[in-house]
């Protein structure tokens, strides 16, 4: 690329030439923006900082919290809750949401988040990220509550994640396909190294943690023994296999070159849907995979269709190269 883009200039492009977001929402991505540099920072101290191991609590999903969950926890809401542009917050670490206090003006956006995603791979040094997710909440109703969230993922206004990795990227849509910004560390600002990308919708590698074969549907079971059975086999091509336990990790690759992820129901919790959070998890990985040309579905739904009935509800996920997810969805239905 030849001129360099900073997020900034990006995000006035589409505030102005394609009218995609009005200056609330952009002011709000700037914000979030300029979180994930501290997070980037933070997570990069390691062990030379006071951030790894636990911080000796768990979160709302029983899930032991690391020190950096609730730093990055921290840096996004006191980053955002002054600016104007939002009503209320909703992490992964907060039991119920936060509302913008009365000493600042609230707005009329909702900001959903992971804040550290796979963070049980910070202490062994593998890409983590930042899931983020943008609502709007529903016009002139006074206050804000939980009940403003319940919405689709079709509903979201913008979405996207950080990945601190050899480079810290952001990758971002607001509904006109999908860009990606590299955090240039010597200008301090994340710079457009891609834009209107594409996943293929065919691909020879899948992504699963396979230690759980033994507790999956009878669909799931079927397409990854088909996988493995590799050019012999009913698809007549090898397969490849990648688990990084870090879902913006895994999803960052597909964007990049293509692939399927599964995090499947399994019959160990047959009450959960799934481990992964619909809201500030499968919604905006789902929008990014479909604004680059793939598909997201439960495994029979689309998930950008599924109405919410919890801040914190969980999903099966299968999502990334377009003729995979259409096949494994397929099983689903008994095709
Ligand atoms: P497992 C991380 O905890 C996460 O929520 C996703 O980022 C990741 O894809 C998944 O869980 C990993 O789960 O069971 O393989 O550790």
């Amino acid at each position: 690329m030849s001129k360099k883009i900073s997020l900034t200039r990006y995000l006035v492009e589409q505030q102005r030439l394609d009218g995609h977001i009005p200056p609330e929402l952009r002011l709000l991505l700037e914000v979030v923006a300029r979180a994930c540099k501290s997070i980037s920072r933070a997570v990069n101290k390691g062990a030379l900082g006071d951030v790894m191991g636990t911080a000796g609590s768990e979160n709302v999903q029983g899930e032991i919290q690391k020190k950096l969950d609730i730093i990055a926890n921290e840096v996004l809401i006191e980053a955002n809750e002054w600016g104007g542009h939002l009503a209320a917050m909703a992490s992964e670490e907060m039991d119920s949401i936060y509302v913008v206090p009365n000493r600042y003006p609230q707005g009329e956006y909702l900001l959903m988040f992971d804040p550290l995603d796979g963070s049980s791979n910070i202490d062994v040094n593998v890409s983590i990220g930042t899931i983020f997710s943008v609502l709007k909440k529903s016009e002139g109703e006074a206050g804000v509550s939980e009940s403003d969230f319940l919405q689709a993922g079709s509903q979201q206004v913008a979405a996207g994640y950080c990945v601190y990795g050899p480079q810290t990227t952001l990758v971002l849509t607001v509904g006109d396909g999908v860009a990606m910004f590299t955090l240039d560390h010597e200008q301090g600002s994340f710079v457009l190294t891609e834009e209107n990308v594409k996943i293929p919708e065919d691909t020879q590698e899948f992504a699963i943690n396979m230690s759980n074969m033994r507790h999956w549907d009878t669909p799931v079971k079927r397409y990854i023994d088909e996988c493995l059975q590799g050019k012999e086999g009913p698809r007549g091509k090898d397969f490849n296999m990648r688990w990084v336990a870090s879902m913006v990790a895994d999803v960052h690759r597909i964007l990049t070159r293509g692939g399927v992820f599964l995090y499947p129901w399994d019959k160990r919790e047959p009450e959960k849907a799934g481990k992964l959070r619909l809201m500030y998890e499968a919604n905006p990985m789902s929008w990014l995979i479909e604004q680059a040309g793939g598909a997201s579905t439960n495994g029979k739904q689309r998930i950008l269709d599924i109405e919410p009935t919890k801040l914190h509800e969980r999903v099966s996920v299968v999502l990334g190269s377009k003729n995979e997810v259409e096949r494994v969805t397929a099983y689903h239905s008994g095709l």
